[in-house]
């Protein structure tokens, strides 16, 4: 069977064969994908699982870690460490780089299970990752991602891709293999629905109210879970929206960090043809300087975020 014919087996099209054959990418990215994708089984089946107590122990930004928290990195961890393909990587749960061997040919930045608080309501939550070529991603920004991707535990279990060749959705099978659901997906110019994240910065910061009243006096649609993860996916799933995440007196910067969950989501937007900013600028564009670097966020529909970006800057 020739390339085409594998790729249109019908009814099954394996992620590691649309990474071989639509990736566009060295094998051993896509083996590290592949390795990625196994760790995100075993957290599912963590989620499933483990009881959703807190770890006792808390994180770098003084947030308490729960069991599966501490689980899920650890998974993750491990499944780096073992592909022999990551030089270094960094997790938002832990406050330093850790470095493996830095003559190995990607760095990588995760988050290992954003919005896990959630866990108890039994709300989808996700995983996401940024992945850089070299011994480090720090210097760089995350324009010079080679992958980013996110898997989204929920009534599916979903993986979300980019390699730069726009933007595919996997479902976790009934025999626990990611088989494609939907390729080249894409991110309209204007939005339906808006995501408002931070929303108490409302009663400190007056432009983002502004925002607020015009999605309401347009009676756009809200969708707000409080999982970056699953509000993103929305956008990307539907093909239009608006998420936005930004600073206050709480969170003046916004709560979001770039390495770990705004880098990641602007390159996956910005290859589906959308758009991602932190009011000002391109997040694809900001250099990374620390792993703990928040950033304010406006992504989805272009149109919509540029217009978000017009009230904020008023
Ligand atoms: P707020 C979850 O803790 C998270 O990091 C993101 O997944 C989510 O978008 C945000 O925080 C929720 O923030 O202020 O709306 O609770």
């Amino acid at each position: 069977m020739d390339t085409t014919d594998i790729c249109r087996m019908p009814g099954r099209v394996s992620l590691n064969a649309h990474l071989y054959h639509k990736g566009k990418i060295p094998d051993a990215l896509r083996h590290l994908i592949l390795d990625i994708s196994r760790a995100a089984k075993y957290i599912q089946f963590a989620i499933r699982t483990t009881e959703a107590g807190l770890a006792g122990s808390i994180n770098q930004y003084g947030e308490d870690q729960l069991k599966l928290d501490v689980l899920s990195d650890e998974i993750i961890r491990q499944h780096l460490s073992e592909s022999r393909r990551v030089a270094s990587f960094a997790s938002e749960e832990h406050d330093e780089v850790i470095e493996l061997d830095p003559s190995l040919p990607y760095s990588v930045a995760y988050d290992p299970l954003d919005g896990s608080s959630l866990v108890d309501t039994n709300f989808a939550i996700g995983s996401i990752f940024g992945i850089y070529e070299g011994a480090t991603f720090i210097g760089k920004t995350p324009r010079d991602q080679v992958a980013a991707l996110y898997v989204l535990y929920g009534p599916r279990t979903l993986l979300i891709y980019s390699t730069g060749n726009s933007v595919h959705e996997f479902i976790l099978n009934e025999v626990g293999e990611f088989i494609l659901l939907r390729e080249f997906l894409g991110i309209a110019d204007d939005a339906k629905n808006y995501s408002p994240g931070n929303l108490r910065a409302v009663n400190e910061n007056g432009a983002y109210k502004s925002v607020m009243d015009g999605w309401l006096s347009r009676a756009l649609t809200l969708r707000y879970s409080g999982c970056m993860v699953a509000d993103v996916h929305h956008i990307v799933s539907k093909g239009q929206g608006v998420f936005v995440n930004v600073g206050g007196k709480k969170y003046p910067e916004g709560k979001l960090r770039l390495a770990f969950e705004c880098g990641p989501f602007a390159y996956i937007a910005h290859h589906a043809g959308g758009l991602a900013s932190d009011g000002h600028s391109d997040i694809l564009d900001k250099k990374l300087f620390t792993i703990d670097q928040r950033t304010p966020i406006i992504i989805g529909s272009s149109n919509e975020v540029r217009a978000v970006c017009d009230v904020l800057s008023r």
